[in-house]
């Protein structure tokens, strides 16, 4: 679209939208005391790279928009026994691609009593999101939480609260506003991690800051960080020789998601699944404890690949 010889972006920057709330704002410290969690991958750019004090006002603006006291999920992590499950099938970003998920689970021969673990981003992009979390409630699956699947939760709290539709009406608020209150409540309950000791692994959507104790990490990096620059920067963009888990040094074996650009990842202590199946990619699983990779491939592409690569 374009306004005034400008081209308006699809998906605006948040700031736009910020401007159409007016609720009462937090105070200070409670957006700050929220902040790391509700950050996402363009908010986390400018806490980063700009020290602009209009632009964090804006973007406070918006945070306080969609901010109450119920909106924070206190369920940081979640611990499973595995003796209880024959196999635990590890699934990678799924997006809404609910065909490709059913293949899936057919060639790792589910069977009831088997469990289930996405790795986050259940919805979005893909077509079908509503019924991935359906599935997922249905076969009682366990999911960490992915930033899609946040964006969803956070609009769904807006909606509740009495937000208005947003003028660009973003793909986030428009599955938001067709989830039943059961789907809301299963994508509220997802915790950032997962932890199963007997297995000596963890289960995050995007990644771990080695070094730093499991319950310290930040929420927003655990579900936003790609790479770990030498200095020592955390960040969400896809700089391709620096990935995070190249720098994770155990003891637990980490499985994630969120980085469809460097495809499936095994390295000694983790193991990245997010092999890009809604860019036409393949969607894959981790059998564990055999540690089984199986894939099934893409019906189709359902969402343009773009992205910027960063050296
Ligand atoms: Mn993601």
């Amino acid at each position: 679209m374009i306004v005034n010889g400008r081209p308006i972006l699809a998906n605006p920057p948040r700031t736009v939208i910020s401007v159409q709330y007016n609720l009462t704002a937090p105070t200070f410290r409670e957006i700050m005391n929220y902040t790391s969690s509700y950050l996402s991958d363009i908010e986390l750019h400018c806490t980063e790279k700009v020290c602009n004090k209009r632009l964090l006002s804006y973007r406070l603006q918006f945070l306080s928009g969609n901010l109450t006291k119920t909106s924070y999920s206190n369920k940081v992590t979640q611990l499973i026994e595995t003796n209880r499950h024959p196999k635990i099938i590890v699934i990678g970003d799924v997006h809404g691609c609910v065909d490709e998920l059913r293949s899936l689970l057919r060639r790792c021969n589910y069977l009831p009593g088997d469990l289930i673990i996405f790795l986050g981003d259940l919805v979005s992009k893909g077509p079908h999101s509503k019924s991935v979390i359906q599935l997922a409630r249905n076969l009682n699956c366990l999911s960490v939480r992915g930033n899609h699947d946040f964006e969803v939760v956070r609009w769904s709290q807006a909606i509740k609260n009495g937000a208005e539709a947003p003028i660009f009406q973003t793909e986030h608020y428009c599955i938001a506003k067709e989830l039943k209150e059961k789907d809301v409540e299963y994508m509220e309950s997802l915790p950032w991690y997962i932890s199963c000791p007997s297995l000596n692994s963890l289960f995050v959507h995007a990644g771990f800051v080695s070094g730093v104790r499991l319950r310290r990490q930040n929420p927003r990096l655990m579900m936003n960080m790609r790479s770990i620059l030498p200095d020592g920067t955390v960040t969400s963009k896809f700089f391709e020789n620096w990935p995070w888990a190249r720098l994770w040094d155990g003891p637990q074996t980490v499985f994630f998601g969120h980085d469809a650009d460097r495809g499936l990842q095994q390295y000694e202590n983790a193991v990245g699944l997010d092999t890009g199946v809604v860019y036409g990619g393949r969607l894959t699983a981790c059998v564990l404890p055999e540690k089984k990779m199986v894939s099934v491939s893409a019906r189709k592409a359902y969402f343009m690949y773009r992205r910027k690569r960063y050296t």
